[in-house]
């Protein structure tokens, strides 16, 4: 039977194909089935030449012996490839790189306005002040009429002043912190120094205010202070709140519990003076309101004016963190957008 070999060479060269183009062991024991295994293509067409002569059946077998060798040496060096490949796959998913650095977890920091509060704090507390606080919600008489602040007087105003409906009592928000010192000096005889921090509530709403603010007032009161104390203490402060080689200008002003009264600018940390947006081209910045404490004050919480002065100042803490930082718009401290928030 002519060709028989061929036919052998042919079968063996298609074997080889379908064992190198296997990609799973299971493809691989399908190519075997089909060329090289018990039932297939090689061991059926074997059973075809029977009928050949001795010589020719010899040199058939022999053939055919030669290509399943060959075959199953293909069929494990891929076997071998596949494993090996499936062997790297896993390891490559399971692996655990011990030198990759870690997932380190978004830290956040404190608000810009509580480090700023804080900050004033620790300067008054190294000058000599406590620290007192008090209710948000406050009753009319701390917050207005033992400040030296009348019924009819203009601080009341509805458009200044959150009033709350409670029966019985007339109370308020508190429109700064000073209701604190009063309270202060209920309890506490002279000498008192005393700080008081915290948030305070006007009706009042654009770029610079906020319905919701915080305050840091002060005041001291003792036996012949003076002004000169005064403007001691704050010039001390705002050399450490600002830093070296900044004057300070006192201006007279007018507040109902103090008196004389000033407020207190200096010169502008943004421009040093020779005029700018921050300052609207002024060179000053306020950044304060103080006096003497007026002796009708004493006279609502028992002090004796005769013995004791004293003097008292108030600034806003939103005020001061936009100077340092030349924000212009109160808002952004209350909207909590990340994007601003993070910058400090
Ligand atoms: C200010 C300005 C001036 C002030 C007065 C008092 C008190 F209770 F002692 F009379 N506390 N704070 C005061 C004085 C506050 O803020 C701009």
């Amino acid at each position: 039977m002519p060709g028989t070999t061929e036919q052998i060479a042919l079968l063996a060269e298609e074997g080889l194909r379908a064992i190198s183009s296997a990609k799973t062991e299971s493809d691989l024991l399908d190519a075997k089935g089909r060329y090289f295994g018990k039932k297939g293509a090689i061991s059926e067409f074997l059973k075809g030449v029977a009928s050949l002569a001795l010589e020719e059946r010899k040199r058939v077998g022999a053939a055919a012996n030669e290509a399943r060798t060959n075959l199953e040496a293909a069929f494990a060096r891929r076997l071998e490839e596949i494993r090996e490949k499936e062997r790297r796959a896993r390891e490559g998913f399971d692996r655990v790189d011990v030198t990759l650095p870690g997932r380190a977890p978004a830290i956040g920091h404190r608000h810009p306005i509580s480090r700023t509060l804080t900050e004033i704090i620790a300067i008054f507390q190294r000058l000599g002040f406590s620290v007192r606080g008090g209710p948000e919600i406050e009753k009319d008489y701390y917050n207005f009429e033992a400040l030296n602040i009348p019924k009819d007087h203009p601080a009341r105003d509805m458009q200044d002043t959150f009033y709350i409906d409670w029966p019985g009592g007339d109370l308020v928000l508190r429109t700064h912190t000073s209701p604190i010192q009063i309270r202060t000096m209920e309890t506490m005889s002279p000498p008192v120094r005393v700080i008081a921090p915290g948030a305070v509530y006007r009706c009042d709403s654009d770029v610079t205010h906020s319905p919701m603010f915080h305050q840091v007032e002060g005041f001291a009161v003792d036996r012949s202070i003076t002004m000169a104390d005064l403007k001691g203490l704050l010039t001390e402060f705002c050399r450490m709140m600002f830093g070296e080689g900044k004057p300070l200008r006192f201006r007279p002003s007018f507040f109902p519990f103090t008196e004389p009264s000033a407020e207190v600018d200096i010169r502008c940390v943004n421009c040093g003076g020779s005029g700018c947006r921050v300052c609207k081209d002024s060179g000053w910045l306020e950044i304060l309101g103080c006096g003497m404490i007026d002796p009708a004050v004493y006279g609502f919480v028992g002090y004796d004016p005769e013995e004791y002065t004293g003097f008292a100042f108030g600034m806003g803490v939103e005020r001061i963190a936009m100077l340092r930082h030349g924000i212009s718009d109160i808002r952004l401290f209350f909207e909590n957008d990340l994007r601003f928030l993070s910058q400090f």
